[in-house]
């Protein structure tokens, strides 16, 4: 039903109108997506991570680095309102405003949070929300740029068919998975659908020789392919116990894991681990 070309051709557009990102300005530059920040109940499934989160993002806030959120940020198919998120995270939300205030701060939308990329939801502390971003590295090497969607753009039941999907995950997998079914049309819980959309996303890299960096499928990845381009992935907030995101600093690349560990004192903190990378872009 949909061909390769097909699914190129949603990705270039999703490009189009994609702000420019240069690493000469944007020297440290973090890459978060599917936080899926919900309204606190135990419905929430960022609330488990949200002090690994707010130790990370506290990290990168201080060590200048831009923040971008590449898509399901908020979980706006399960909650309809965007403000009870707001509030009941309001010390996360306090912190993107300081990133927002200092210019570095990049928002995206996903197929949870597509509501956000119509005109005037612009919610402060929110700053505008396209659908892709472009990274310009300054030393050009490799295959240049590095083009930031969410993914879903391979994924026509949560593209096309979006209110559909929105409408069986509010009314009909939601009260099936209060029962311990997993809703098989997600490409987070399903594997091999999740295998089929980073096909997919891999060949818009191959035809176009160009990296891509996408989210969606909760499958962090950092691959190098034989002819230079690479497909990244952020992978998701809500992994029990696990955060992982994508850090772009000065030239470089790498694939981040934040998790609580225990030291010798038997202390429990979060921690960073590199788990890919670093290569040069
Ligand atoms: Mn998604």
């Amino acid at each position: 039903m949909f061909s390769e070309k097909f699914f190129n051709r949603q990705i270039d557009k999703a490009l189009e109108n994609a702000p420019v990102l240069s690493t000469a300005i944007h020297r440290r530059m973090v890459v978060f997506s599917d936080c899926h920040r919900g309204c606190g109940n135990w419905t929430d499934s960022f609330l488990p991570n949200k002090t690994i989160y707010e130790a990370a993002l506290t990290y990168y806030f201080n060590n200048d680095f831009t923040y971008i959120e590449l898509g399901d940020g908020d979980e706006l198919w399960e909650n309809r309102r965007f403000v009870d998120i707001a509030e009941v995270h309001r010390d996360i939300f306090g912190l993107l405003e300081r990133f927002n205030e200092a210019g570095r701060l990049f928002m995206v939308w996903g197929n949870h949070d597509r509501i956000k990329s119509r005109p005037g939801f612009g919610v402060p502390p929110l700053p505008p929300v396209s659908e892709g971003v472009i990274i310009r590295p300054k030393v050009l090497s490799g295959h240049g740029d590095y083009h930031l969607i969410h993914g879903h753009q391979a994924d026509p039941l949560n593209n096309q068919f979006w209110k559909l999907s929105r409408w069986l995950v509010r009314y009909f997998w939601r009260p099936l998975e209060l029962c311990g079914f997993k809703d098989p049309t997600s490409a987070a819980k399903n594997y091999n659908k999740g295998k089929m959309v980073e096909q997919r996303l891999m060949a818009w890299c191959r035809t176009n020789s160009a990296n891509l960096v996408a989210g969606h499928t909760h499958r962090p990845a950092l691959h190098s392919s034989e002819s230079g381009w690479r497909y990244c992935n952020t992978g998701s907030c809500v992994h029990p116990g696990t955060i992982t995101c994508i850090e772009i600093d000065r030239g470089r690349i790498s694939l981040i894991k934040w998790a609580t560990c225990a030291d010798a004192s038997q202390y429990i903190h979060v921690c960073r681990h590199v788990i890919g990378g670093p290569y040069d872009m």
